[in-house]
């Protein structure tokens, strides 16, 4: 009987563990939405209490019940302590469990705004990275690729297809990095810099002197300094006029040798510019020897720059009117050039970077167009906007770097002198979409927008895009539904996930801290730092098991707990400017809403 005794409450033990309590790592603003999801084995409602500092009893309730839950695996409770709040710092009590303590405070967000942009100074190609604005001296490092003077991939790809190179060399210096890789790519560096481009544009949270930057003090607003960073490289893949060169036109499936028309390409942008072969990982950039090759211009990228640089026209055109004219002028060529060569698909064959392949550029055409003429306002750009099958769709997702109308939506409604014809459409259309993201919000386990039980490479990003969506929506109409919507998104971010795991480095007590980076590898070489304060990772992943930390996992996890904070972990757990952005965008509007 002794001992069968503490075996049985050993097995009695098992059969009901605390609860695991997960919630936002960050904290709580004071007058913000307060909600902690909590695994348990039953459906009965537990009692919670919320603890001050000195053990008080401030709040006390019920949860409610989510029942089993398919996105984490779990079967979940509910506790909303929303009226918790005066600042300080507690602890959630329920069945037996303890919470970590967290804040209630104002102004939680500001340090993260500040960490997610200067994340984009830190993955700065062409110049060194310094100390004194990167946050210390671990994260300095000579300059990468400090001039980039590249000449155009000649010969064979993989596929068979040969191509010629090119007459000319660009000097492509400059502009960020994508992500772990040193790949420099003009369709995701483009929604990347218009997230941040629209938040300047909607909120401008960052003025002159508010961040890390060499350029502070300059007089103009940071954000934009950082943006320019990027624009001016942008321009620079923009193809020499007059350039005739073969390029595969439409669809062309299978997998041998690609056909090659040849095509006036003047004006089109270059897809990207990177290493020749994969380079190993750990890696500084300045020690990269591989070739740095251009690679073919498609029709995709052209819209992306005359996306951007038709956005930049407009938000510099005061502060740098010469700036703005050639961002203007560039747009235009680039948009005439895609309408010449409206389907040039990226070739995706080449090793070492990234493919960005999309064969779907309408939406690409509904965002130049949207921005060309919210700089314009000429009809030409419009009657192309308004003619796009994306101008007559309900929009239904979340923008991505495949699926860009939602950008050139956002720039119709918010900003300033659109024809209220066109801005009252898109704005509905927009109030629509961050509905939907509510009710998705509604119906998920763990309360984020964001339903459903497939989560793409990059989650993350995904969830703060629709975070921003949210935010657009909060900014026309001024409901409070929709920031409550934008601080779930961040809040499943920062750690109320079943895996506690906050995304964010530097913010939270579980917070990123390995990588898929080639510079931010501590468990590679000991001497390299962690991912600097600001830093989002890609996410939980159940769509692509592409790498060998996740293959281990392929049929085995649910959706949200298909990840590793492990360096070698690309599908998971690399970070890449796109996913960075609308953290920034997040962070920052929640920071500091602007007046209505
Ligand atoms: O974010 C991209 C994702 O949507 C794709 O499924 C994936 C595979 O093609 O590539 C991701 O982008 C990577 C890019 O190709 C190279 N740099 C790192 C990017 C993030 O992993």
């Amino acid at each position: 009987m002794k001992m069968l005794a503490p075996v049985a409450l050993l097995a009695v033990a098992a059969q009901t563990p605390p609860p695991a309590i997960h919630l936002s790592q960050l904290g709580f603003l004071p007058d913000g939405p307060k909600r902690a999801i909590v695994a348990t084995n039953g459906d009965a409602p537990l009692e919670w209490r919320v603890l001050d500092a000195a053990g008080k009893v401030v709040a006390s309730g019920r949860t409610q019940p989510g029942g089993f839950d398919e996105a984490s695996g779990d079967r979940l409770q509910i506790v909303d302590f929303g009226a918790v709040t005066a600042p300080g710092e507690y602890r959630l009590a329920i069945a037996g469990a303890e919470s970590r303590p967290f804040a209630v405070r104002a102004g939680l967000f500001a340090p993260l705004a500040k960490g997610a942009l200067n994340f984009f100074y830190q993955q700065r190609a062409g110049v060194p990275i310094e100390a004194r604005f990167a946050g210390g001296d671990r994260w300095a490092r000579p300059a990468g690729h400090p001039r980039e003077v590249a000449a155009c991939f000649k010969g064979k790809d993989p596929r068979g297809t040969d191509w010629p190179g090119c007459a000319y060399t660009i000097d492509v210096t400059g502009g960020w990095y994508d992500a772990g890789d040193h790949g420099k790519y003009v369709v995701n560096g483009g929604i990347a810099l218009w997230t941040l481009l629209n938040l300047h544009e909607v909120a401008a949270p960052f003025p002159d002197r508010s961040a890390a930057l060499p350029e502070a003090g300059n007089g103009v607003p940071d954000l934009l300094d950082e943006a320019r960073y990027q624009l001016e490289f942008m321009l620079k893949m923009q193809v020499p006029e007059g350039t005739r060169t073969p390029l595969p036109v439409g669809h062309q499936r299978g997998g041998g040798a690609m056909n090659l028309t040849m095509l006036d390409a003047g004006g089109m942008a270059h897809h990207k510019i990177a290493d020749a072969n994969w380079t190993r990982l750990p890696m500084r950039p300045a020690d990269d020897r591989e070739a740095r090759l251009l690679y073919p211009p498609s029709t995709a990228a052209t819209l992306n720059l005359a996306a951007v640089a038709a956005q930049g026209a407009r938000l510099w055109r005061t502060t740098d009117p010469a700036f703005a004219a050639r961002c203007l002028e560039a747009a235009k060529r680039a948009f005439a050039a895609a309408e010449r060569n409206p389907n040039v698909y990226a070739a995706t064959a080449f090793t070492g970077s990234g493919g960005y392949g999309d064969g779907e550029v309408a939406d690409e055409f509904f965002w130049a167009a949207s921005e060309l003429f919210a700089t314009t306002g000429d009809p030409a750009y419009r009657a192309v906007l308004t003619r796009s099958g994306r101008w007559a769709d309900a929009a239904t997702r979340e923008p991505s770097w495949s699926d860009v109308a939602l950008l050139g939506t956002i720039s119709l409604a918010t900003a300033p002198g659109i024809d209220p014809a066109i801005a009252t459409h898109e704005r509905a259309r927009i109030v629509a979409l961050a509905d939907r993201f509510l009710a998705e919000r509604d119906r998920a386990g763990y309360r984020l927008p964001y339903g459903g039980t497939r989560y793409p490479w990059g989650s993350n990003g995904a969830i703060l895009n629709r975070g921003m969506v949210l935010g657009v929506a909060h900014r026309l109409t001024g409901a409070a539904k929709y920031r409550e919507g934008m601080i779930d998104a961040a809040d499943y971010v920062l750690g109320r996930n079943p895996i506690d795991q906050s995304y964010v480095a530097g913010f939270g007590w579980k917070p990123l801290a390995n990588p898929h980076h080639r510079f931010w590898a501590p468990s590679l070489d000991p001497s390299l730092p962690g991912p600097p304060p600001g830093t989002l990772s890609g996410g939980a992943n159940n769509t692509a098991f592409a790498d060998p930390v996740a293959k281990r996992s392929e049929g085995k996890c649910a959706a949200q707990r298909c990840y590793a904070d492990d360096v070698g972990a690309f599908a998971w757990n690399e970070v890449a400017i796109n996913w960075n952005a609308p953290l920034v965008w997040v962070a920052a509007y929640l920071d500091r809403p602007p007046r209505q």
